[in-house]
């Protein structure tokens, strides 16, 4: 995680250069997960604040209180606040730090994911279930056994299998558990636990969902991305490796796994034949923002596709104050996703 809070970037020229503006800017909001429901645009935010903690590369300063979901009638409508969908406060087993979440919809009913840290400090992710796209969402009691990290990404095939993709490096804690335990070293470290860097890198998980979606079906297993030759990307691969923010979406029957690669700020992508894989690196979606993180997911609607991002520009730099924001995005004559400069260049 970010290793300074504030970037010192001229924000006037990038403004002017941005290719879009934030949806919503009466709060900051970030990790959009966007889906079309009904016809209409709902989008899963993470809602930052500054809760005034210290920040780390650990991402303490990432201490986000609850959700808010976003409704858009087209992707350059307007963007509706929907109000507080959910409070860390009515979630029993979480204390803090509501990280990226995702939602799906099944037989009418809407399923919130989401990451928090229990009262052990260790990420878990669990679901609420509401009865609209924008909430409100009643809290599981407990986290879905043997969830562990950040970021979950929910994917209903077409057959109706439910996967969720998630994990994080550092903060995201997905390096504590290559044991199948928590190593629970300390103090923590972002940094321990790793594999070396000419080691394959650390991959992110998938598990598919019980047919009620409350439960992992399996124990999860590794989404494991290969370069053109079949060999899986290394640790040190820094500007190709997965880091965290997972997302899947399926085009011309191709499955396109994405992801950010952290502190290298790209967002990538790989394609694979079967929703677990494996992948094969493919290029990157999203040059990087202002802003530490990046944070997308990418959905088809009206026939055309877009990208969901966020960025710093709105609070000026501060890496834990996002704003999201959409843009289209195409795909040439051979399926591959053409890179987007978020500032036009
Ligand atoms: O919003 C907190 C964390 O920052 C997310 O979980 C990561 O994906 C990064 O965007």
């Amino acid at each position: 995680m970010p290793e300074e809070s504030v970037q010192h970037i001229n924000f006037e020229d990038l403004d002017q250069k941005a290719l879009s503006r934030p949806l919503i800017e009466h709060i900051y909001t970030a990790d959009p997960s966007a889906h079309v429901f009904n016809g209409k645009i709902y989008i899963y935010p993470s809602h930052d604040i500054d809760a005034g903690d210290a920040f780390d590369d650990l991402g303490s300063h990432f201490a986000m209180e609850d959700y808010h979901v976003i409704a858009m009638d087209s992707p350059s409508g307007t963007a509706t606040d929907c109000g507080m969908a959910l409070h860390v406060n009515e979630v029993p087993w979480a204390e803090k730090q509501l990280w990226a979440p995702d939602a799906n919809e099944k037989d009418g009913r809407y399923y919130l994911f989401f990451p928090a840290k229990d009262y052990e400090g260790i990420f878990r992710i669990g679901v609420a279930v509401g009865n609209a796209p924008e909430g409100p969402f009643v809290p599981r009691p407990e986290a879905i056994r043997n969830s562990f990290s950040i970021d979950p990404a929910v994917f209903k095939d077409d057959d109706g299998s439910c996967y969720m993709y998630f994990g994080g490096i550092w903060g995201g804690q997905l390096q504590r558990w290559r044991t199948g335990v928590f190593e629970g070293s300390e103090p923590e470290s972002p940094f321990a636990h790793l594999p070396k860097e000419d080691e394959p890198a650390l991959c992110p998980k998938v598990a598919l969902l019980t047919a009620d979606w409350l439960e992992f079906a399996e124990a999860p297993k590794d989404v494991v991305i290969t370069d053109k030759k079949g060999a899986p990307l290394l640790q040190g691969d820094g500007n190709r490796r997965f880091f965290e923010a997972s997302w899947m979406h399926k085009y011309n029957g191709k499955y396109y796994f994405s992801y950010s690669t952290g502190d290298t700020h790209f967002i990538c992508y790989a394609i694979g034949e079967h929703p677990c894989g494996p992948f094969t690196y493919a290029g990157t979606i999203l040059n990087p923002v202002a802003g530490w993180t990046t944070h997308h997911s990418i959905v088809e609607c009206n026939g055309e596709w877009y990208l969901f991002y966020h960025d710093s520009s709105l609070s000026k730099g501060v890496t834990h104050l996002r704003s999201i924001k959409v843009t289209r995005l195409q795909y040439d004559e051979n399926g591959f996703i053409k890179t987007i400069d978020p500032y036009g260049d």
